[in-house]
């Protein structure tokens, strides 16, 4: 009998100890009254500090609408910078509630590692940088290259698969953070970089000259870029994913920061149900029924976060391409919030 009542006192805790977060993320983000967000650590256009120290971008937009959402305010953040290798294992030891960090949704870090990909913030794929005096018009050219590429990655991988199948000889170079990354390649340690082409474009601003310097036409993968949390809370992983389903939705739905007063008063059943003015959709997603009317006030809607922070107006100046809306001729497709 003890020895039973010992098992299953050992499964007990085996359980508790697998599950230690589980339904617990939103519980523990209002009693801190804080979200506590993992980001990259410093890439301009998606998550950078300014010399205030306040964060800005595209995937510091997702924390703060998700604070927004769930605390009623975008700036009860704490951001956590970090690189590559740390994010997975911080996230999994619930060192952040929500990681927002330009990271691919592949079936390795679901299956293996335990997370789970709330949904897809931009549709990006790896390519290459190299300086404008290489003269290359193609990634198919890139034949005894020095590569540089970020530890941690799916870059790594990825590249090594390209040359080999297109037998081409390659070095590999492999650095820790951005910051070395940019660094190694001024300093001519590599000739070109990979990484998302989205984050190449970033990546040049922090260059020396970065008019010197091209990103190649070729994507060699798919990288399809969203917030992660943990297996095991599915009201948190809703939440999350919700939040950004509602900003898609607001620019589907015409409703943008400015003219969001406005919104407040249409007669439009969707707009309704979006803000929250008919229905209970935001309580029964254990929020407030203005959960989405929050995001908005707070960072705007998705077409907005994205042309702020890396759009072609902004200094990154990428064009929306198929991270458009679906009814525009993009791949943005949400849910509809009903
Ligand atoms: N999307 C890829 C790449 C993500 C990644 O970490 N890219 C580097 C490219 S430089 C980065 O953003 N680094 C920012 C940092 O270390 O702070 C992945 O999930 O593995």
């Amino acid at each position: 009998m003890k020895t039973i009542l010992a098992l299953l006192a050992g499964a007990a805790v085996a359980l508790v100890g697998t599950n230690a977060f589980a339904q617990q993320t939103l519980k523990s983000v209002k009693d801190r009254g804080e979200l506590v967000c993992g980001v990259s650590k410093g890439l301009p256009g998606f998550s950078a500090p300014d010399a205030s120290g306040r964060w800005s971008g595209f995937d510091v937009d997702m924390c703060r609408a998700v604070a927004a959402a769930v605390l009623g305010d975008p700036n009860k953040v704490k951001f956590v910078p970090l690189n590559a290798e740390e994010r997975f294992p911080a996230l999994q030891k619930g060192d952040v509630d929500l990681l927002s960090r330009n990271s691919t949704w592949t079936l390795e870090r679901e299956a293996k590692l335990g997370l789970l990909f709330a949904g897809i913030s931009y549709y990006d794929g790896q390519g290459f940088l190299v300086p404008n005096a290489r003269k290359l018009t193609s990634s198919l050219e890139l034949d005894n290259s020095k590569v540089c590429v970020q530890a941690g990655t799916t870059a790594a991988a990825a590249t090594e698969e390209y040359f080999k199948t297109n037998n081409m000889k390659l070095e590999l170079v492999s650095v820790p953070n951005s910051a070395d990354m940019v660094k190694a390649y001024d300093e001519g340690k590599c000739d070109t970089l990979t990484t998302d082409v989205s984050q190449l474009y970033a990546l040049r601003l922090n260059m020396t000259k970065p008019a010197d310097h091209i990103v190649l036409p070729d994507v060699i993968s798919k990288e399809p870029l969203g917030p992660v949390v943990r297996q095991g809370d599915d009201k948190w992983f809703n939440i999350v994913k919700w939040s950004l389903f509602a900003m898609l939705n607001a620019e589907e739905l015409g409703v943008t920061t400015a003219n969001l007063d406005a919104a407040l008063q249409s007669q439009k059943p969707d707009v309704k149900r979006l803000l929250g003015l008919e229905g209970k959709l935001g309580e029964e997603l254990g929020l407030s029924n203005d959960f989405a009317a929050r995001i908005v006030k707070a960072v705007g809607n998705y077409g907005e976060s994205f042309e702020r922070n890396v759009g072609a107006s902004s200094k990154l100046g990428i064009p929306r391409g198929v991270n458009q809306l679906w009814s525009m001729g993009g791949i943005q497709y949400a849910p509809p919030i009903r």
